[in-house]
């Protein structure tokens, strides 16, 4: 009976697990707008790997989209910094950087506390990197 049992739950694991597997893998559909000044914001489609991180994504749209490039620097304690997107570049002297702000799928737009290199997007998110000044 025990037998019976024990080859009936791995036979129901074996059936189960593909499924949980592939739903893992999804590519998770987020969007990049970027922003600057008063010009007219700019939004692309990407997506992020499940629970990955938003620098993934960005380095996806590079590679799929010559119209979107970044760069960033390496902070020795916050890891990657967002130095520029599509040429246009923070500068310490003016007072200007990349800043990371979060449209969720409810319409919410909240500043992130961790950068690119931390942020997790969630599915449908709009991913706003916005020319700003401090
Ligand atoms: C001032 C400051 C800024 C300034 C830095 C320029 C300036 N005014 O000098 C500005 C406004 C640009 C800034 C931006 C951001 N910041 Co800031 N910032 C700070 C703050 C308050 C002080 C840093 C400082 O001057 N330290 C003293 C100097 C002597 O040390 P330093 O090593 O040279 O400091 C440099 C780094 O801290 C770097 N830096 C600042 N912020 C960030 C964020 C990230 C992700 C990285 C990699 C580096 C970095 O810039 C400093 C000057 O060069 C800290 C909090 C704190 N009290 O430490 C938060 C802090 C470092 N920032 C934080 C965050 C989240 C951001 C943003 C991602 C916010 C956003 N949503 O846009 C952005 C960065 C976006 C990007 N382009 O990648 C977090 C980082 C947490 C984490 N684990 O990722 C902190 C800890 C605040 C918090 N939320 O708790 N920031």
């Amino acid at each position: 009976m025990m037998k019976v049992l024990a080859l009936l739950s791995a036979a129901l694991l074996l059936l189960l697990l593909p499924g949980t597997l592939t739903q893992t893998s999804e590519p998770i559909p987020i969007e990049v707008v970027v922003v600057v000044e008063n010009n007219k914001p700019v939004t692309f489609s990407t997506h992020v790997a499940y629970r990955g991180i938003l620098l993934g994504a960005l380095n996806t749209l590079m590679t799929s989209n010559a119209n979107f490039k970044f760069t960033y620097s390496e902070d020795k304690n916050y890891g990657p910094y967002l130095e520029s997107v599509n040429g246009v570049a923070g500068n310490h002297n003016d007072h200007t950087y990349w800043e990371l702000l979060v449209k969720t799928a409810d319409g919410e737009i909240k500043r992130p506390d961790v950068g690119i290199g931390c942020y997790i997007p969630s599915a449908n998110e709009q991913i706003i990197l916005k020319f700003t000044k401090w």
